[in-house]
């Protein structure tokens, strides 16, 4: 059996889980300014994680850490859209956009985009009405509690899964109501995002309930907090306690890991397939 994920004009396989590689284009992700340099930095940078066997580049010009600042739409369209062509120019790549603004969706998928990938899930305004315009482009709907400048003030939840279960069901809906077909969602848990640290590794043990909602799954774990917090190490020290994150994902049927490192997180899921296969 062979399951498809169309993403714009590339097809993408999801019966084998797939490497995101995140490609970072804020200003504080690069050491000097200057616009051809950030695009050749960019491409480098795409070229390795390509290499590395990411299938797909998540490039993201808004940072959603706890407590950034927000961005303005012509700086994200200026860090992002060229990015964009540069990469759909020499790569035949899928490539997802992380924004959750209309313009810059819209201006990512007339620029070849084959995913946008929305940590507020079409929930600003005029996004769902623009995704809607296209018919073959993929959508990640993330599920985050609160707002990224106060989500990790003491997090609630009646039923952590349901919770995110019913969510993930009113995006669902809302979708299918301006005419976006289910076949082209992708759900996302949303780790760190309104989460504490129990709750992160509750969701990380429990990601197989949402296998009943019959979508995608996409994880995005690497680097973040609650490797750090649990094992108190920094940013650049969290590779090991990743790689481990990105094995349970999969083997809790994430179809889509998001990652930093895609080199070593190939590995290990190749590792993960060869005993399931055996
Ligand atoms: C600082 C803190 C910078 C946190 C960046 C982040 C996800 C995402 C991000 C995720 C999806 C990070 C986050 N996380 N998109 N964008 N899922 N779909 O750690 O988990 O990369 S930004």
């Amino acid at each position: 059996m062979l399951k498809n994920l169309c993403c714009g004009k590339n097809s993408l396989n999801i019966e084998l889980p797939q490497v995101m590689g995140i490609l970072n284009v804020t200003p504080d992700s690069f050491s000097d300014g200057g616009k051809f340099s950030r695009i050749d930095i960019a491409l480098k940078q795409a070229e390795q994680m390509i290499g590395d066997g990411a299938t797909i580049i998540d490039i993201g010009g808004e940072s959603t850490r706890p407590g950034a600042k927000d961005v303005s739409e012509q700086d994200e369209l200026a860090r992002v859209i060229p990015v964009l062509v540069a990469i759909k120019k020499r790569f035949n790549t899928i490539v997802s956009i992380d924004t959750s603004k209309a313009n810059v969706m819209s201006e990512a998928i007339n620029h070849g985009a084959g995913i946008i990938n929305d940590v507020r899930a079409l929930q600003n305004e005029g996004c769902l009405h623009v995704v809607a315009q296209s018919t073959d482009i993929a959508i990640c709907l993330m599920h985050m509690q609160g707002l990224p400048r106060t989500m990790q003030h003491k997090p609630q939840y009646q039923d952590l899964i349901s919770d995110i279960k019913i969510f993930f069901e009113q995006r669902i809906f809302a979708c299918q109501q301006v005419g976006i077909s289910s076949s082209r969602l992708i759900l996302d848990p949303g780790f760190g995002f309104g989460k504490s640290l129990d709750q992160n590794y509750s969701l990380l043990a429990k990601m197989k309930e949402f296998r009943s909602l019959n979508l995608p799954i996409l994880a995005g774990l690497s680097r973040k907090s609650m490797i750090g917090n649990l094992l108190n190490r920094e940013v650049n020290e969290r590779l090991a306690g990743s790689l481990a994150t990105a094995i349970i994902a999969a083997q809790q049927g994430a179809q889509i890991i998001r990652v930093h490192d895609v080199k070593e997180t190939v590995d290990v899921l190749k590792v993960l397939q060869a005993t399931i296969t055996n």
